[in-house]
């Protein structure tokens, strides 16, 4: 099936460079909530409550239960089939292939992908806001737990709130320069700058593709987008690409 892009057949040929961005949606079919929508991670919880560095100085307590009872619930979930056509497609595509995602789940590296990163956090790590140290952590995090490398009892979860900088930007902004396609998978594109990356990836000529459950808010911004479960969509999608 070739891919439908409004771009001549002979430029799919000729595309080397993917970027691919990940959000919630990949992993609603793992049973992990997404964020927002009916039963979503922040229905429970206001943003301003659990994903901010202000909450974490106001009620410590609070924002780090909020990661440690995510962080277990990992042990219940295992990745579906979008996350294991990723990771095929990340040993079998000979160009350039990043994934970036927006997850803090570990489903894409469990998986087996390697070509990735994570942007706004991880579960399973912890930071050290004294000296920055970041490490893996599996178990419970309460708040005052001590960074075995500078001593301070200033150990958070390894998560980027609202108003802290995504992790390695300049590593993002550098594949999406030299992009040939840019494909967002399971976002609602609520949240910056994932959310403006299409429109960078267009700037640089980039072909764009969405796969997504619904029409998301940059929808607009793509030259094709696929509505459908990331489940369904994504192994076609991936089939046609290693054609
Ligand atoms: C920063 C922590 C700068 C981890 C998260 C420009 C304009 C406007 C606002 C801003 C701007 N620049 C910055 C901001 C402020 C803010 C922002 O964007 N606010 C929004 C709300 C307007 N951004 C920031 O603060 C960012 N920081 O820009 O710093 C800076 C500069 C200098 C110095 C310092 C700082 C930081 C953003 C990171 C915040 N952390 N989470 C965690 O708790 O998990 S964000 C949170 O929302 C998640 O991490 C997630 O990444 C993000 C987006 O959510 P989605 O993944 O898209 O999930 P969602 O539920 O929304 O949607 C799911 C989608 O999947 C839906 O479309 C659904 O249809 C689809 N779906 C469902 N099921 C399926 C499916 N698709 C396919 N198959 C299915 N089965």
């Amino acid at each position: 099936m070739p891919l439908s892009f409004p771009r001549p057949a002979i430029y799919i040929l000729h595309m080397r460079n993917i970027v691919i961005l990940t959000g919630a949606g990949i992993s609603a079919e793992s049973g992990i909530a997404t964020f927002r929508g009916p039963g979503g991670l922040w229905e429970g919880h206001r943003v301003e409550d659990v994903c901010t560095p202000e909450a974490l100085a106001r009620d410590a307590a609070l924002v780090h239960r909020f990661y440690d009872l995510r962080r277990a619930a990992l042990e219940t979930v295992v990745p579906n089939a979008a996350h294991q056509a990723l990771a095929r497609l990340d040993r079998e595509w000979a160009g350039e292939l990043l994934i970036v995602t927006q997850n803090v789940d570990d489903l894409h590296e469990r998986a087996g992908a390697r070509r990735m990163l994570h942007m706004h956090g991880e579960l399973r790590s912890a930071l050290c806001a004294n000296c920055e140290e970041r490490r893996s952590w599996a178990g419970t995090l309460p708040p005052g737990s001590v960074c075995p490398a500078c001593g301070a009892a200033a150990l958070r979860p390894d998560i980027v709130f609202f108003g802290e900088m995504p992790y390695q930007m300049e590593r993002i902004e550098a594949a999406l320069a030299q992009a040939d396609l840019f494909v967002s998978i399971g976002t609602s594109g609520a949240v910056y700058p994932a959310a403006g990356f299409v429109r960078l990836a267009s700037h640089y000529g980039a072909a764009t593709l969405e796969l997504n459950l619904e029409r998301s808010e940059g929808s607009a911004w793509f030259e094709e987008t696929r509505l459908g479960p990331a489940g369904v969509l994504v192994p076609a999608w991936v089939d046609a690409v290693l054609g």
